[in-house]
């Protein structure tokens, strides 16, 4: 088999899935794993990454087109020698589906006061605590891409009033949204603030004290919550956590961290008004991320243009 149409695999997902999924992938070329050292890797045209070898570039000079192993490519634009080459990240219905699922679960918990009933039944209280319903309640969406645009209909048919942010206006029936001008008053309408944004230059640290101080303070559910699924270098974990000591912030759901893994002596662990998931809400479909990338190399290979290539400017 030739190796100029080769494909390496560099991916630091659970191994056994990843050995499952290539036993029915990329059939009629050669797979390439850059975790062997040994192996040459010199005339592939195509790597599969998700936080790559150190040296990848090196031993792999003749790269045409890179995939991300994820919907976000943070890891992959700021990696050393990165070569001008496409990037394609990872757009499946899959991964948009359950990440709603895991965004209207947490939208959910907070309206139905999960955090303060678990502790509840951990103390043995019989308490009944305020139940508004979702109409009551303002989410806004920061992000409406793929997976904003869709959580936002998925919080709709819940019943939630939705709005939404993003750099440029986006037109989504039954969804007021907001510019990158607009995001004070988007802020000051949130009950419920819903991070689903890329990590750029422009949003890091963008979840912060003056933002967490501008939410709606005074909604049905009595303090705003913040649920970030995006990226944890979005927010300021200091100004997080001080928010939520003090009451700035009701509640929060995190899946994303500044250092992941979270460390054991973080106090978001023990914050009874908070969910912690570990970078989880929409892991990848290893078997749908090759089908995805084979797609792709087939449309490569007949000179048609490459689906969801990033805008290196934008980083996203
Ligand atoms: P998209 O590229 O489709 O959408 C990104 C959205 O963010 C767009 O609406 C974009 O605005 C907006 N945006 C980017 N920069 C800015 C800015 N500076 N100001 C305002 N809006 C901005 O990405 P996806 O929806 O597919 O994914 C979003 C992120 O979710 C990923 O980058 C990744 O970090 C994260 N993710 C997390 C997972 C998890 O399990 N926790 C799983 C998968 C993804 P515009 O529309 O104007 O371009
Ligand atoms: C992704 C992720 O970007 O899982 O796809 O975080």
């Amino acid at each position: 088999m030739s190796s100029e149409n080769a494909v390496i695999i560099d991916l630091k997902f659970e191994r056994r899935e990843v050995d499952a999924a290539l036993e029915r992938a990329f059939t009629g070329r050669q797979v390439l794993r850059a975790a062997d050292r040994d192996q040459d890797l010199s005339e592939a045209r195509y790597a599969v990454v998700w936080k790559p070898e150190a040296g990848l570039f090196q031993r792999a000079p003749k790269l045409e087109v890179l995939f991300s192993g994820g919907a976000g490519v943070d890891h992959v634009l700021t990696l050393p020698d990165l070569p001008d080459i496409p990037i394609v990240r990872f757009v499946d219905d899959s991964l948009t589906t359950r990440m709603s699922e895991w965004v209207v679960l947490q939208c959910l918990s907070h309206l139905r006061q999960v955090p303060a009933y678990s502790k509840q039944q951990r103390e043995h209280v019989w308490r009944e605590l305020s139940q508004p319903e979702a109409k009551d309640l303002t989410v806004g969406v920061m992000g409406l891409g793929v997976l904003g645009q869709d959580s936002a209909a998925k919080l709709k048919v819940m019943g939630f009033d939705v709005i939404g942010w993003s750099r440029r206006k986006k037109e989504i029936e039954g969804v007021e949204t907001f510019d990158a001008n607009g995001l004070d008053e988007f802020v000051s309408r949130a009950d419920i603030l819903v991070g689903l944004l890329p990590l750029t230059e422009e949003t890091r640290g963008i979840f912060n004290a003056s933002l967490f101080g501008r939410l709606r303070q005074d909604g049905a559910l009595g303090k705003p919550v913040f649920i970030n699924a995006g990226r944890g270098g979005s927010q300021v974990e200091q100004d997080l956590i001080a928010a939520l000591r003090t009451g700035v912030l009701g509640g929060a759901s995190l899946d994303v961290f500044e250092v992941e893994p979270l460390a054991p002596g973080s106090p978001f662990w023990d914050m009874d008004n908070v969910i912690v998931t570990p970078h989880a809400a929409s892991a990848s479909d290893v078997r749908a991320l090759f089908r995805n990338v084979e797609h792709q190399i087939v449309r490569y290979e007949a000179g048609e243009p490459l689906q969801h290539v990033v805008d290196r400017k934008s980083g996203y």
